[in-house]
């Protein structure tokens, strides 16, 4: 079994990205196993070093979406790409709008080690 820390990396890190081409997502999302069952709806992927994504859990607390108090939003804007699922697209054939931006980010992070398990937000 994979744990939270394990399946956030898997569905949002991506330190050498993002390619510039408008496929990203589509190739992407398949290569980490989001378009299995159902095509994922929304996901963000994060291209920075994984230690500075972790170190976001010691930055400013927040409230998460769910109101639960473990988010943290980082103090500097991160480069990320949005991938957002095409209201054209249909299972198994999962379309997706590629969106490369610059924004601080919100995650929720759990255990000890506490590390990222949740992408909340970007802001
Ligand atoms: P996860 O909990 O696996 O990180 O909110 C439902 C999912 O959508 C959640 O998955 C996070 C993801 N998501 C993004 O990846 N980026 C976004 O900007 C938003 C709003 C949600």
């Amino acid at each position: 079994k994979e744990s939270r820390a394990m399946m956030f990396q898997q569905q949002h890190m991506d330190p050498d990205g993002p390619s510039t081409n408008s496929n990203y997502c589509n190739q992407m999302m398949r290569r980490r196993l989001m378009t299995e069952g159902r095509c994922k709806p929304v996901n963000t992927f994060i291209h920075e070093p994984l230690v500075d994504v972790q170190a976001i859990c010691l930055q400013g607390n927040t409230i998460c979406k769910n109101g639960k108090p473990n988010c943290h939003k980082s103090s500097s804007s991160m480069k990320i790409t949005d991938c957002r699922v095409k209201s054209s697209s249909k299972y198994p054939d999962c379309d997706y709008q590629t969106s490369h931006k610059e924004r601080h980010i919100i995650v929720a992070c759990e255990g000890n080690p506490y590390v990222p398990v949740h992408f909340d937000a970007s802001v």
